[in-house]
């Protein structure tokens, strides 16, 4: 711990990738843990355009009770440490897959979502986007003024992630001497491949979570315990 805040200190660019994990503490749950939102769903079933296609109310009827969810999540103090360590840092890139929007409520400035926001919605007819923040929904499938169905502007599997954003995200990445990974399952790629691309080019990678992941023996250091604890510690 000690060592990691030193590298935290002395790193002239920091790279940060988060997962659920970072959110779990503000009860909104992770998709892989014991209580995970895929529990009851398998991912396939939900998060594709293929299931979309097939039952936009289902699909729907799941993030709109996510949304309900998360619209009652507050950012803990993991999201608020991220937030201190940006504008204490000299060059600092915050990554995540997540889709609540807690780093930006927790005043993270600079956040690369890789994986969309849940609060956006995008029209399949006309591509319009917009922020929604109704809970609940007026209707399910919600629809566009064009007439069209609205779907989640969140990446699906098998979709590709926004590219200006990945390219950002990977630039940040290589350009990294210290790369945190945290509250992750590092099993969804191209996402967890952030941590290899920093190794490569010579960053140190640290992990914090309350379990090992599918990157653990690639690590430097690896830091036991839930993120809304450890990182104000780090980030004291
Ligand atoms: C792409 C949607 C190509 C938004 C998500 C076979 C068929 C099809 C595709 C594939 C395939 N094999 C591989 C792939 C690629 C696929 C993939 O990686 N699949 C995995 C499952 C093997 N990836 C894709 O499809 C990506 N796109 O490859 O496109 C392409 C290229 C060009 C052109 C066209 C296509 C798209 C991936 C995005 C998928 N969308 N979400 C939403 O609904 O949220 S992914 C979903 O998983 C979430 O976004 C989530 O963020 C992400 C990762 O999960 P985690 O965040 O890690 O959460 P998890 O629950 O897994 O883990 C929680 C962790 O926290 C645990 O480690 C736990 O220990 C820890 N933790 C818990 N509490 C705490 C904690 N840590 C600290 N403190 C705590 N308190
Ligand atoms: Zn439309």
């Amino acid at each position: 711990m000690h060592a990691v805040r030193e590298w935290l200190r002395d790193a002239s660019s920091i790279a940060v990738l988060t997962g659920a994990g970072v959110s779990a503490e503000s009860g909104v749950p992770t998709f892989r843990g014991s209580n995970g939102l895929w529990k009851q769903y398998r991912a396939e079933d939900l998060a594709t355009p293929g299931a979309f296609a097939r039952d936009p109310k289902l699909v729907w009827e799941w993030y709109d009770w996510r949304r309900s969810l998360i619209a009652q999540a507050k950012p803990n103090p993991g999201h608020y440490a991220l937030a201190k360590a940006e504008a204490r840092a000299r060059k600092f890139t915050l990554i995540t897959q997540n889709v609540d929007g807690l780093h930006e409520l927790a005043g993270s400035r600079k956040v690369l979502r890789l994986h969309g926001s849940i609060w956006m919605l995008r029209c399949l007819d006309c591509q319009s986007e917009r922020e929604d923040r109704r809970i609940p929904l007026p209707e399910i499938p919600p629809r566009c003024e064009c007439g069209g169905t609205l779907r989640p502007g969140v990446v699906w599997f098998g979709e590709a992630l926004p590219a200006k954003i990945w390219q950002d995200a990977e630039i940040a990445a290589r350009h990294s001497d210290l790369f945190l990974l945290i509250g992750t399952s590092a099993i969804v790629y191209p996402a967890a491949g952030l941590a290899s691309i920093a190794k490569s080019s010579g960053a140190r990678v640290v992990e914090i979570n309350i379990a090992e992941s599918g990157l653990s023996d690639t690590i430097d250091e690896f830091l036991q315990g839930p993120s809304g604890e450890l990182l104000p510690q780090l980030i004291a």
